[in-house]
């Protein structure tokens, strides 16, 4: 984090000079510190979840006359979202905004939201994630050395290909699917009669252009931002997974903020989700209109019982305790 390099104090160094007595040096010199906050994302710089962290800076850095600010590193910029959670986790990075699915592996709890077809709609995932079920689910990272900060939209992620236009699983048949690094998206692909294939945001679009993949699956904006639909045209809105984009912060940075930053932080990040939805419904629509402007054929009224009936398997696999099945109950029961 920013604040004690900038001041060019180690921990240890802060803690003699309290252990002295200094309150002047360690009490009201340090509050007036400037906080640096570094946030990663793998999309580009117009895209929502990259300007609700630029939002929530700004709020901050407002809030505060400048003492606490966040630089967003855009567009990959400080590598895939595999290496960022790595960064985040060991203090390298102080924040990232990441799906829930790349996480999957490494906080069994994170499963949860991403399973396919847990919600039945947009406005049940926010009712359970809003909620006591998303605060939850946060205070799992905690121990993995992440502190959860906000939960953003992500829509619905859909299959799309280079082959055939999907109407049931059975079209899904051989396929060698894209996805990402979380062994639930393989057991679900896997589950449809698919080969999957993880692989990095980055390297899907080569990957589809030059044949070593079938297809990949997403939601409206990625499609677009990311140009798959030039390559694959076929877009299915099966929507088989509603897993939510979640804001990080690395515990060892939290943990090195006064109660007061914390609380600003919270705030901020808080007050970026409403602004979050707005953008991304926006880009939702903006999105489909330019796939749609370029002639693909986007299946819309496909029967999803069938895709919803072959996911037992991934249930069983990743259902695996009574803590993790009660979170299921719960989201399921919810109105
Ligand atoms: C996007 C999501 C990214 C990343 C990407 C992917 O929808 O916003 O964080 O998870 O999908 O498929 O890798």
């Amino acid at each position: 984090m920013a604040i004690l390099k900038k001041q060019g104090l180690d921990r240890a160094a802060l803690a003699a000079v309290a252990a002295l007595g200094l309150a002047a040096a360690s009490g009201p010199a340090l509050a007036q510190d400037q906080i640096t906050l570094r946030s990663a994302d793998t999309h580009a710089e117009d895209y929502p979840t990259v300007q609700a962290v630029a939002y929530m800076g700004e709020l901050l850095d407002g809030w505060t006359n400048g003492r606490i600010t966040i630089e967003v590193y855009p567009g990959r910029q400080l590598g895939e979202e595999r290496d960022t959670i790595e960064q985040t986790i060991i203090g390298a990075l102080d924040m990232n905004r990441v799906n829930l699915a790349p996480l999957n592996n490494i906080v069994p709890e994170t499963a949860i939201p991403s399973l396919p077809y847990i919600f039945r709609s947009v406005d049940h995932m926010h009712r359970a994630m809003d909620g006591e079920i998303g605060q939850q689910i946060m205070a799992a990272l905690e121990p993995h050395g992440l502190v959860g900060l906000a939960y953003y939209d992500s829509g619905a992620r859909s299959f799309y290909n280079t082959v055939r236009p999907i109407n049931s699983p059975a079209d899904m048949e051989g396929l060698r699917i894209r996805v990402q690094n979380s062994d639930l998206f393989v057991s679900m692909v896997e589950a449809l009669g698919a080969n999957a294939t993880p692989m990095e945001f980055g390297q899907v679009y080569d990957a589809l252009r030059t044949g070593v993949i079938d297809g990949a699956e997403n939601n409206w904006p990625s499609y677009e931002s990311t140009r798959h639909f030039e390559v694959a045209p076929h877009y299915t809105l099966d929507q088989h997974s509603l897993s939510p984009e979640i804001l990080v912060m690395s515990k060892i940075v939290w943990d090195g903020l006064s109660a007061e930053d914390q609380e600003l932080v919270a705030k901020a990040a808080a007050l970026s989700v409403p602004r979050m939805r707005d953008l991304w419904n926006e880009r939702v629509a903006a999105s489909r209109e330019v796939v749609e402007a370029n002639g693909n054929e986007v299946v819309e009224e496909v029967d999803k019982q069938p895709f919803i009936d072959a996911m037992g398997p991934v249930y069983e696999q990743f259902v695996t305790t009574p803590e993790l099945q009660d979170l299921v109950d719960r989201i399921q029961a919810m109105p």
